[in-house]
């Protein structure tokens, strides 16, 4: 039986090397060399041939005694877990949280009163929308999960990009969430806003307006993960020693800067590079470029926040900086990407209930409601109540209860106490006067389903973050809008919102209008409060809170046959000192001859590396690839692309020929190759005056 496979594998000989497995008709498998442990089940049993099933003759049936098969193919049939109803495509990192300014004076929680301490951290990422398998890049708010291993219990934050929400009750979570996810017949859309449903909702929820204006705003189109702010979005307490309370509503702010793409850009990623955010992640933190964000809070007192001209429990409002200042207390660094996807990033389990003595929760009803769901929901995701014991859940302190049994227990717990009052083990625990303690409020209102009236105003600050944008920001918004509702089939939801909107400001409702084609205004929506004129909050835009830097931005540079090599590698140098990551990018992967007869690699070929996924791009071309690339779509597109996106290029002669076909015009963002330094300063911003005459913006 020793013939040769028709592939050519040699046939079998009784010199098989340890490294080589033979199937039982004789056939060789040869495997990459290295030491590599023996194969067994997940019983420990060794397995001497993992290519073959078990069969009744080398042609003959196979055989249900294969029990090496059989565990095979089980543990396959059930690697998908159900995914999370929301959030479930997210990208996570490891890293650790180190406070630089403690709140003793707050809060009894060690994690936040020991200053220079490092705790670790697990951080998920995630779009709101799509399935698990949906692209990075679509409009949606990203949520912004962070759980502390502190000394005493895991603490989990889990917030979102955007600090507001769309609804004020659990109650219409439900609702929310099967109104923008894809429509229950038809299956689509995936992973987008755009649609009746979603629309249909938000225009008979008034509540929802502010987060509208975030969510239309270019917020939603994070450039990175490593370029978004986070927020805790509820107020929580701080309890100190005593129990005093004082409410804390926390940041997170990327050292990065802030940064988003613009709409065209985030369509066309979602086609260039499905992974586009989950793999700058890994990019960054495998170059040793590890993302970093501060974490901030704002304080105040119940006194103070009787105060404020809207109800801080109302998770539709923010509390402006001019009213409560931010104070930086720590840092966050994601240091290390995880070792397996779906042991860590999948199985993590976040809960807003897990809060360490010390820190308490707010009456928000958001937040109430929240605090039951994250462990009810674990329960069918995980498959059991067990799921605290998974390595990325488990806490890093010691943990200890009556709790036994149950789906996957993995703990051996000893002796025969597993209940309180006991006198039977002295070690069995017990409940600590130093454990976790609620604030002793004093809620005494009638019982109702009821909702404060100071919840009722729902546009004052819907207008205050539409005024406090910067001009282009306001036109991104506007057309935004025009976007999502151009997809809804239904007029009378167009009409709807477009009424909504009137009630926050008639210049944006006019400006949808028109670009909606519609001959006239609605009337506006009845509101339960008119809209007050509030002092501009400036912390709300993109525009100029970003850093005008290289470092941790992302270059592409074009070239092929002949291309400038001096050139190359002087723009190349001064790219990378500047502290971004180069890519050279080639019609063929395999590179290109330079003029000094060098061959040089390409990091990614043209057609599967467009602009989009970089921050500014050179074009260093000889005469005749110039030419050449000018009659080649995809080399157009790179060049028409990033002008169209607002960022510098810079070219040589050869290159200025394919800007010339692709239309490119004449800026401060287009400069020649031959100043490095003036590429450098250009490609650290966007050519924000550029856009006025690229697109017509509602
Ligand atoms: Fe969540 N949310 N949520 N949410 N949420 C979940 O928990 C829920 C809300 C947020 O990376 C689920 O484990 C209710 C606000 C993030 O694993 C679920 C309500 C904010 C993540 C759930 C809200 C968030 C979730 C789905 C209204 C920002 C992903 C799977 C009462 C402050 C965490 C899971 C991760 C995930 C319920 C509203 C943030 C079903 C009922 C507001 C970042 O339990």
């Amino acid at each position: 039986m020793a013939a040769s496979k028709p592939n050519g594998t040699p046939a079998a000989s009784d010199n098989v090397p340890a490294t080589a497995q033979r199937g039982e008709g004789g056939e060789l498998h040869q495997q990459a060399g290295g030491s590599h442990p023996p194969l067994t089940t997940n019983q420990g049993i060794p397995v001497s041939d993992n290519q073959n099933s078990l069969r009744q003759g080398p042609r003959g049936p196979t055989l249900l005694e294969d029990f090496v098969l059989r565990e095979k193919i089980t543990h396959f049939d059930h690697e998908r877990i159900p995914e999370r109803i929301v959030h479930a495509r997210g990208s996570g990192a490891h890293g650790y949280f180190e406070l630089t300014h403690s709140l003793e004076r707050y809060t009894r929680a060690k994690v936040l009163t020991e200053t220079g301490k490092r705790t670790e951290v697990f951080a998920r990422f995630s779009t709101v929308a799509g399935g698990a398998g949906s692209v990075d890049t679509p409009r949606d708010v990203r949520g912004f999960a962070v759980k502390f291993y502190t000394p005493e219990g895991n603490w989990d934050l889990v917030g979102n990009n955007i600090p507001v929400f769309f609804i004020q009750d659990a109650m219409k979570f439900p609702d929310l969430v099967h109104a923008v996810k894809m429509e229950p017949d038809r299956a689509f859309p995936q992973a987008a806003s755009a649609h009746d449903t979603f629309w249909d909702f938000i225009s008979l929820m008034p509540e929802s307006m502010h987060m509208i204006m975030w969510a239309m705003s270019d917020r939603t189109l994070p450039r990175s993960l490593r370029t978004m702010e986070g927020f805790g979005v509820h107020s929580f307490r701080l309890l100190d020693e005593d129990g005093n309370s004082t409410f804390v509503k926390f940041h997170w702010r990327p050292k990065q800067g802030l940064q988003s793409t613009i709409w065209d850009e985030a369509l066309k990623l979602q086609s260039a590079d499905n992974d586009f955010h989950r793999r700058d992640l890994f990019e960054a933190i495998s170059r040793g470029d590890f993302p970093e964000w501060e974490l901030a809070v704002q304080l105040f007192t119940e006194e103070e926040a009787e105060q404020f001209p809207f109800d801080h429990l109302d998770p539709t409002k923010i509390v402006p900086e001019s009213l409560v200042p931010l104070q930086v207390i720590g840092r966050m660094v994601l240091d290390r990407w995880p070792d397996n996807f779906f042991a860590e990033t999948e199985q993590v389990a976040f809960c807003p209930a897990n809060v360490p003595p010390g820190i308490d929760f707010s009456n928000d009803p958001l937040l109430q409601g929240r605090l039951f769901s994250y462990l009810d929901t674990q329960l069918s995701r995980l498959g059991g109540p067990n799921f605290h014991q998974i390595p990325i859940n488990a806490p890093r302190c010691p943990f200890a209860n009556n709790q036994r049994d149950g789906h996957m227990q993995m703990q051996v717990p000893k002796g025969r106490v597993a209940y309180e009052p006991s006198s039977l083990q002295d070690d069995s625990p017990r409940g600590t006067p130093r454990g976790f303690t609620s604030h002793a409020t004093a809620d005494d209102g009638r019982k109702g389903r009821t909702r404060a009236a100071s919840f009722a105003d729902h546009y004052s600050q819907a207008r205050m973050f539409f005024r406090s944008l910067e001009a282009p920001e306001q036109a991104h918004l506007a057309s935004a809008l025009v976007f999502e509702l151009s997809k809804v089939e239904t007029a009378k939801v167009r009409e709807r919102t477009v009424s909504q909107l009137r009630n926050i400001d008639d210049t944006l409702a006019q400006r949808v209008a028109d670009g909606l084609g519609m001959t006239a205004l609605p009337e506006p929506a009845p509101a339960a409060m008119p809209a007050q004129d509030l002092p501009p909050a400036p912390e709300v835009r993109v525009i100029g809170r970003g850093l005008e830097t290289l470092a941790g931005r992302s270059i592409g540079i074009l070239f092929d046959e002949g291309s400038d090599a001096a050139l190359l590698g002087a723009l190349k140098q001064a790219v990378q000192k500047a502290g971004a990551a180069v890519t050279l990018v080639a019609p063929k992967v395999g590179g290109a001859r330079l003029s000094d007869g060098s061959h040089q690699q390409a990091d990614g070929q043209l057609a599967g590396t467009p602009s989009e996924v970089f921050d500014a791009v050179a074009i260093v071309l000889s005469a005749e690839a110039g030419k050449a690339l000018a009659k080649e779509a995809a080399a157009i597109d790179f060049a028409s692309h990033a002008w169209a996106h607002l960022k510098a290029l810079a070219h040589d002669e050869g290159g200025k020929v394919l800007l010339q076909a692709a239309n490119v015009g004449n800026d401060e963002g287009i400069v020649e190759a031959t100043q490095p330094a003036a590429f450098v300063k250009a490609a650290s911003t966007r050519q924000w005056s550029r856009e006025p005459s690229l697109r017509l913006l509602a």
